[in-house]
């Protein structure tokens, strides 16, 4: 089993265990805030811990940086791959019992958007399952947890020239008249308003129908986003532009061209078919 491949058999164990954790789990919250002032559930903790215990396990690990860490996590200095993770994206929603997920951006050496070699996510819906992309240029590939608790694989994933769906992130007094603009003309090309407000689920919905697109832009309040780049959007833009689809900050031809200055930076974010990201760029030229 290559390095890799332990890293992605480490992620199905601790999908399988926090997705049953979810269903029983305590949704109080603790009295800590992550370093994005995001008050921490029990939850957040508790699946943080989940993941920490199984990555040590693995001497091909480096380092772990973690939505929920406020510093890395040095675990071998001479291994290879760091794993930057949100433990559960949208936990906010466990009380509502919506979809939430678990998301991993797996860098060689260093935490650079140049050094993502994989991204996985999890999906903890009325069916667990998992996407997995293991090389820059090859699709994605869905699995999902058959009845004998192994994962199956069911299909490789491709997002159509131009998509139906359109999640619109970030509240909306704050969007930019150009924001405002663009996400009209979507609706008036008759594009359907799916969103969530967790991400994973969102990001999903629409690899899986085949096309759209999410945003969470820059607002008044928030100019510089709110999701966070080494754990969150990286991940699903490797995927996303490996699926066929485009991504941008709004101001860059991809979210891979962004520059990290620190472990939890946010930024202004697109991700969709290569139809709606360029009809982003007319907007917000
Ligand atoms: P808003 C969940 O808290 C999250 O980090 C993402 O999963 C989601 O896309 C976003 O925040 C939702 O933010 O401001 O729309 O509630």
């Amino acid at each position: 089993m290559t390095q890799l491949e332990q890293i992605f058999k480490a992620i199905k164990e601790v999908a399988i265990r926090i997705s049953e954790e979810i269903k029983y789990a305590d949704l109080g919250y603790t009295a800590h805030e992550n370093a994005t002032g995001d008050t921490q559930l029990k939850l957040d903790v508790l699946s943080d811990e989940i993941i920490t215990a199984k990555f040590k396990e693995l001497e091909c690990v480096k380092a772990l940086v973690s939505e929920e860490k406020d510093d890395a996590l040095n675990l071998n200095e001479n291994s290879k791959y760091i794993i930057a993770y949100d433990p559960l994206d949208g936990s906010s929603l466990v009380d509502v019992n919506f979809a939430v997920g678990s998301i991993f951006g797996i860098y060689e050496n260093e935490l650079n958007p140049q050094n993502l070699v994989a991204a996985v996510y999890s999906i903890y819906g009325p069916r667990l399952e998992l996407v997995i992309n293991d090389k820059k240029g090859s699709l994605p590939s869905l699995y999902r947890l058959a009845k004998d608790g192994e994962f199956k694989f069911v299909k490789e994933l491709k997002l159509n020239e131009k998509g139906k769906l359109n999640a619109t992130g970030a509240t909306q007094k704050g969007w930019s008249e150009k924001h405002i603009k663009f996400i009209r003309e979507l609706f008036l090309q008759g594009h359907r308003l799916r969103y969530s407000g967790a991400m994973v689920s969102d990001l999903h919905q629409i690899l899986l129908k085949g096309g759209g697109l999410f945003s969470y832009p820059a607002t008044s309040d928030a100019p510089n986003g709110k999701l966070r780049v080494l754990f969150e959007v990286l991940p699903f833009a490797f995927i996303y532009e490996n699926a066929g689809g485009a991504t941008s900050s709004g101001v860059n031809d991809s979210l891979f061209d962004i520059t990290i200055s620190k472990t939890h930076q946010t930024t202004p974010c697109f991700f969709g078919s290569k139809f709606e990201i360029n009809l982003m760029h007319k907007f917000y030229e």
